[in-house]
């Protein structure tokens, strides 16, 4: 007997909501798409016609549907935590983007909802952890190869970003991925961040620092910096390095293999984010997909998304003020051990 496709809603259907779309249509298996929605309606209905989906007049009926049995979350972070409880509400398992919520406040009231619900529901998108060098590192890390991590180093670069993008958006943005990857990696919290501007790119709007140092401190010592370079033209680069007390484990710039010519040599590298984790965004929603049918949340979990979320305020604190800030150390509970 065939085994019946997971039937999904996607809310917000802008750069990664369509990719999302996209996967979860052509490039993974056990599911299919049966709703969309978009406030930009035309969008929505376009990408539905492709996909065999509906296009719905509302979120709120994309959740309630019956013929929507999990929900995708791609609208930008500000509606993440009502619509994520509309899904609790309803008994529904969702992938919210990141960030769970841009405020420590809703990220809490998710958590509570969830808890109150009996059942966990909410995965949230840190796809990193998906990524085949960053699973590496980890591998690395936890078989004791390296010895005991005592640095981590990352960079995040992207080529450029929108005039309205602010220097407290590259901490909720961009470097949440950092603070989560920090945290998985490592397997402890954060518990103080600092962020440190220094000369500016010519390219950044007047506005931006960038770009800007983020110094962060684990529970047990362990110091990260994060270099985060949005406007950095030449193209998307992410790395990350652990030195170990006996070791180092480390992932480079992606290489998307090179060319000769005219007796040079040229080497490509992505060019945004959706071409670097490619892989990344598929292997989570084929997780997803099969951790729905298991009963199981595999990616990141809302406490995940509270922690990160709380981890960001701090940073985007310490690029207001220029101090140092502590970050609460919470207790997990025992719901999403
Ligand atoms: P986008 O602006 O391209 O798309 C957002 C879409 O949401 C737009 O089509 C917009 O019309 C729609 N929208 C706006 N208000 C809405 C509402 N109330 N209900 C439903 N839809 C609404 O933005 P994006 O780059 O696709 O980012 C969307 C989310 O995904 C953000 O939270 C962002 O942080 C996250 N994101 C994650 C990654 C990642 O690497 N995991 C990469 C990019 C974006
Ligand atoms: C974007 O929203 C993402 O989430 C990308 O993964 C990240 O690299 C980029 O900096 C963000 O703007």
């Amino acid at each position: 007997m065939a085994t019946e496709l997971l039937r999904v809603g996607v809310i917000g259907t802008g750069n990664i909501g369509a990719d999302h779309v996209d996967r979860v249509a052509n490039q993974v298996s056990g599911a299919r798409v049966t709703a969309l929605f978009d406030v930009a309606t035309e969008r929505a209905a376009e990408l539905a016609g492709q996909v065999g989906a509906v296009a719905m007049p509302t979120a709120s009926e994309v959740i309630s549907s019956p013929d929507v049995d999990a929900i995708i979350i791609a609208s930008p972070g500000e509606f993440h935590a009502p619509l994520t409880l509309e899904c609790i509400a309803a008994g529904k398992p969702v992938l919210c983007e990141k960030p769970l919520a841009p405020t420590v406040e809703e990220c809490e009231s998710v958590i509570a909802a969830e808890q109150a619900s009996g059942r966990r529901l909410v995965q949230v998108g840190f796809m990193r952890r998906n990524d085949a060098g960053y699973r590496h590192m980890k591998n690395n890390l936890s078989s004791g190869a390296i010895g005991e991590a005592l640095l981590l180093h990352c960079e995040h670069r992207n080529p450029d970003v929108p005039d309205s993008f602010t220097s407290q958006m590259s901490m909720t943005d961009s470097v949440i991925h950092e603070i989560d990857t920090a945290r998985w990696l490592l397997g402890e919290e954060i518990v103080r961040v600092r962020v440190i501007s220094g000369k500016q790119t010519p390219n950044a709007a007047p506005h931006l620092h960038d770009p800007q140092l983020v110094i962060m401190e684990s529970q047990s010592g362990v110091l990260v910096s994060v270099e985060v370079f949005v406007n950095a033209k030449y193209g998307y680069d992410v790395r990350c390095e652990v030195v170990g007390s006996s070791g180092v484990t480390s992932l480079g710039s992606q290489d998307l293999g090179n060319f000769v010519s005219d007796t040079r040599r040229t080497a490509t590298m992505p060019a945004n984010w959706r071409i670097r984790f490619g892989d990344a965004y598929r292997a989570e929603i084929q997780d997803w997909i099969n951790g729905i049918a298991a009963g199981q949340v595999r990616g990141a979990n809302s406490f995940d998304g509270l922690c990160a979320t709380h981890v960001a305020q701090a940073a985007v604190r310490a690029v207001t003020t220029g101090t140092t800030v502590e970050v609460p150390v919470l207790e997990q509970p025992a719901f999403y051990h």
